[in-house]
């Protein structure tokens, strides 16, 4: 299908509709029947690749139901959609632009076009550069204004300026340059810049504005006031090439605001915002662990894709993640998906993958502007395990809502400690052992709980879980474990027939906010509706 093509309709394709019937027939079938009648189920339900083990065997699922994803798949041609990507062909087809954040990964001898040009060289080009400034950082060959040397380096940017390189940063701290600091400043409340530069030395400080478009009003204003942060220490307007690099596709902005483009690193409009911390946006994250690592990171994004423009749908991991995902969504009404890392280090992982999935697959008509007619992006939460354990799993036990989970373990631990280790595993198994089996009334009769006790204490179970095991958090794996979501949210998008890469959605807010900045500025008076005008006439009274 090319992208402008009208397909045919989603639920009128015939894997859908069998799907539709199939689903009547296992809605009530129990995790535990089937697990009782095949003895090999947790082995087979598995695939392993590239040091990623992907149970999905406590999954709500049977052959026949995995066949019938499987062509869905090919009846809504994600192969084509994937090679299309891959092509550099323009598959974000509301900004007209190609989808190619796969190329930032690439290694320097592909070949991948955009417009008839070879897009390979150029990004290389750009991580030379970023290598070289990240070494000077790092070994304090590149020094402050005042000839200090650069301690703390502090990312200004949000949303996909922001999420990934915090969520990398979080993720590889054990790589870490350690006598540095790394801070993130996003929200244009100016609480956060404060305290992230309260016990900051200007004459030390390194900002990098990451901004692709470098006109994001919370970026800018952040920019600004660092900048009064920095010259009411340093004085000099002559610092500002010291302390303060950009990352953007926006020279002339760039410049405007006073940073020598011989300071800016570069990236391109076809990478997508929540797409792009192996861009440029990523040079925090080289600085703080370091080029080679940086790219060891890329290695691991491209073996992913790799393995997800090569593998067949069977073995597939991130199509048979993204399959599974619909076969939820949309049969079962699932309306949130749960991803629940067992590692203290990827605490930021959930909300990375807030924005990629939700921002992605947040669409409400195809790619040919029809309204859909079926659910498309679940809501995407989590946090690391085994605190969650401890407050919102009893709704995921026992609520009513079905929440499919995504739990991730790794064998080995980067801080060895006792058995901790041991006892945080033990705990992803006994989660997702509990969810899928549970514990019937009888069960609980046996253990003599009192009648009236007994429905309380009773586990459904049948709820469906995957489990991703990694033997250790790398920097190689971090990469594995991004490219595994962003290509299983491609995945989810090629099926719901939708433009996974705009986000036009995000723009409204932006406009209205502009207009109500000028009334409260007292420029003009807005017209609202009721609520609203109250709403800013209480604010003004408040601010006093
Ligand atoms: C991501 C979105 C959005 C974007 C931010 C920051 O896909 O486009 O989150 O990253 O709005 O935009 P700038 O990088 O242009 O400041």
């Amino acid at each position: 299908m090319a992208t402008t093509e009208k397909a045919v309709p989603l639920t009128q394709l015939s894997a859908w509709k069998a799907l539709t019937s199939h689903y009547g027939q296992i809605k009530d079938v129990q995790l535990r029947t089937l697990f009782a009648d095949d003895s090999g189920r947790g082995e087979r339900l598995a695939v392993d690749a590239l040091g990623i083990y992907l149970d999905y065997s406590k999954n709500r699922i049977t052959d026949e139901t995995l066949k019938l994803l499987f062509k869905l798949a090919d009846e809504s041609d994600l192969r084509g959609r994937i090679d299309a990507m891959f092509r550099g062909e323009k598959i974000n087809i509301t900004e007209n632009r190609a989808v190619l954040h796969v190329a930032l990964r690439a290694p320097k001898d592909a070949t991948i076009l955009v417009d008839g040009k070879n897009v390979v060289p150029e990004v290389h080009e750009v991580l030379d550069r970023m290598s070289a400034f990240a070494d000077r950082v790092r070994s304090g060959a590149w020094l402050g204004h005042t000839s200090k040397r650069i301690k703390n380096v502090v990312n200004i940017g949000i949303g996909g300026s922001d999420l990934g390189p915090v969520m990398a940063y979080e993720a590889l701290r054990h790589y870490s340059q350690r006598d540095m600091v790394f801070r993130f400043v996003s929200n244009v409340d100016g609480t956060d810049f404060a305290e992230a530069t309260i016990d900051l030395d200007p004459e030390e400080t390194l900002f990098i504005i990451s901004s692709k478009t470098f006109t994001t009003l919370e970026t800018m204003t952040n920019a600004h006031t660092a900048r009064e942060w920095s010259l009411k220490k340093l004085g000099d307007e002559k610092a500002i090439a010291k302390h303060f690099v950009a990352v953007s596709t926006n020279a002339a902005e760039v410049s405007k605001f006073g940073i020598d483009t011989a300071n800016m690193f570069g990236f391109w409009d076809w990478v997508g915002g929540r797409y792009s911390m192996d861009s440029a946006i990523g040079l925090s994250t080289m600085i703080a662990v370091g080029p080679e690592n940086f790219r060891k990171l890329l290695a691991g994004f491209h073996e992913m894709d790799e393995h997800f423009r090569t593998a067949p749908f069977e073995k597939n991991l991130p199509v048979l993640m993204g399959l599974l995902s619909v076969w939820y969504n949309d049969f079962f009404d699932a309306q949130t998906v749960a991803v629940l890392p067992y590692d203290q280090y990827l605490k930021r992982f959930p909300a990375y993958l807030q924005q990629l999935t939700m921002e992605s697959n947040g669409k409400h008509v195809t790619l040919s502007g029809d309204h859909v007619d079926y659910e498309t992006g679940p809501i995407f939460w989590g946090e690391p395990g085994t605190n969650g354990q401890h407050s919102f799993y009893q709704l995921i036990h026992q609520g009513t809502k079905l929440i499919p989970c995504d739990f991730i373990g790794f064998g080995k631990t980067l801080n060895p400690l006792g058995d901790h280790h041991d006892l945080l595993m033990a705990n992803v198994f006994a989660q997702g052992e509990a969810l899928a089996f549970g514990k019937t009334a009888e069960q609980v009769k046996a253990e003599g709980t009192p009648n009236w006790l007994v429905p309380h204490r009773v586990f459904e179970g049948n709820r469906p879980s995957n489990t991703i095991l990694i033997e250790i958090l790398t920097p190689e794996v971090l990469g594995k474990l991004v490219a595994l979501y962003e290509h299983s949210v491609f995945t989810q998008g090629a099926i719901w027939q939708i433009d996974s890469f705009d986000q036009w959605g995000v723009e409204l807010g932006k406009v209205l906010a502009k207009n109500i900045i000028t009334e409260l500025e007292g420029k003009i008076v807005g017209k609202h509706d009721s609520s609203t005008s109250t709403l800013i006439d209480e604010y003004k009274k408040l601010r006093g």
